[in-house]
C-alpha cells in the first residue's frame, strides 16, 4: 500500500515529470526511418503517430490514482492485486527478458513490440503485458467518464455513427475475445479509427498481430481484471468500465497521433 500513501500533489508532480521523460526519450526521426524501412508495422508510427507518443519505459510507473478510486466499478482489491501483483510481475519479467536477450532497458518498449517476432516468447508475453497495463491505467480515471471531445469526438462519430455506436462495437470486441486478451481502439496507418482485439498479452503494435494500429484505448478482459467483482459476467464489467474511460487522455493521444 506504500504507493497509495503519497499525496495528490506528489502524484501530480510525478505525472508531469513522467510526461516530460516520455518526450525526452522519444525516438528520433532517423530511428523511425530505420524502423519503417524494414517493418510494415512501424509505418503506423512513422506515418501516422507523433514521436512524442513513443516512449514507454521498462519500469512500472506509480498508479495515477488510489486503489479505491475506481469503485464501485472496479473494486479496490482487484486494483491492488492487478497492479501490485499481475502488472508488477510483467514489469519484472520484461526486465529479466531484456537482460537475457541483450535489450537496452533505456530503449522504448514500442521499438521492441514492433519487432517482437525477433524475440522470445517470454519477451512477447511480458513486453506486451507491461506495455498494455501501463496504457490501461492511464486509460481509466475516477468516474464520471465524460465524453470524447474535439477531433476524437468527430472521428468517433464518423467511424462508428455515435459514441453509443462506438461502445457497442468496442464491447462486442471485448466480449467476443475468447479466453484472455484485450480489446482496442486504434488509429491505423490510414489515420482512421478501428476496433479490434488481441489474445493474451499481444497488442496492435506487434508485428505478429493480425490487428494492427496505434493503441488509443484498451480494455483488459483477462479474468484477473474483473473476476472478484463480476465473476463470469464479463459483459457487466465492460458496461461498468465505460464509466471510467479517461476520454481526455484518449483525445490527447489521438490528436498527437494524427498530426
Ligand atoms: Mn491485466
Amino acid at each position: 500500500m506504500l504507493a497509495q500513501e503519497s499525496s495528490k500533489n506528489s502524484r501530480r508532480s510525478f505525472i508531469g515529470t513522467t510526461v516530460k521523460a516520455a518526450v525526452v526519450t522519444a525516438l528520433t526521426g532517423s530511428q523511425l526511418h530505420a524502423l519503417a524501412s524494414n517493418d510494415k508495422a512501424a509505418s503506423v508510427l512513422a506515418g501516422a503517430v507523433s514521436t512524442t507518443l513513443v516512449g514507454t519505459s521498462f519500469t512500472q510507473l506509480p498508479l495515477p490514482y488510489a486503489y479505491t478510486a475506481l469503485e464501485p466499478f472496479i473494486d479496490a482489491l482487484t486494483m491492488e492485486i492487478h497492479y501490485s501483483k499481475h502488472a508488477a510481475t510483467y514489469a519484472k519479467n520484461v526486465q529479466d527478458a531484456a537482460t537475457a536477450e541483450n535489450v537496452n532497458t533505456n530503449s522504448n518498449l514500442e521499438t521492441i513490440l514492433q519487432k517482437i517476432s525477433s524475440y522470445s516468447a517470454k519477451m512477447r508475453n511480458n513486453a506486451g503485458g507491461h506495455y498494455n497495463h501501463e496504457l490501461f491505467w492511464q486509460c481509466m480515471k475516477p468516474a464520471p467518464a465524460g465524453v470524447p471531445t474535439g477531433a476524437l469526438a468527430a472521428a468517433i462519430n464518423n467511424s462508428f455513427g455515435s459514441l453509443d455506436g462506438f461502445k457497442t462495437q468496442f464491447a462486442d470486441a471485448a466480449k467476443n475475445r475468447f479466453g484472455s486478451g484485450w480489446a482496442w481502439l486504434v488509429v491505423g496507418a490510414d489515420k482512421k479509427l478501428a476496433i479490434g482485439s488481441t489474445a493474451n498479452q499481444d497488442n496492435p503494435l506487434m508485428d505478429v498481430s493480425t490487428f494492427k494500429g496505434f493503441p488509443l484505448l484498451g480494455i483488459d478482459v483477462w479474468e484477473h481484471a474483473y473476476y472478484l467483482k463480476y465473476q463470469n459476467k464479463r459483459a457487466d464489467y465492460i458496461t461498468a468500465w465505460f464509466n471510467l474511460v479517461n476520454w481526455d487522455f484518449v483525445a490527447a493521444r489521438y490528436e498527437k497521433a494524427i498530426q
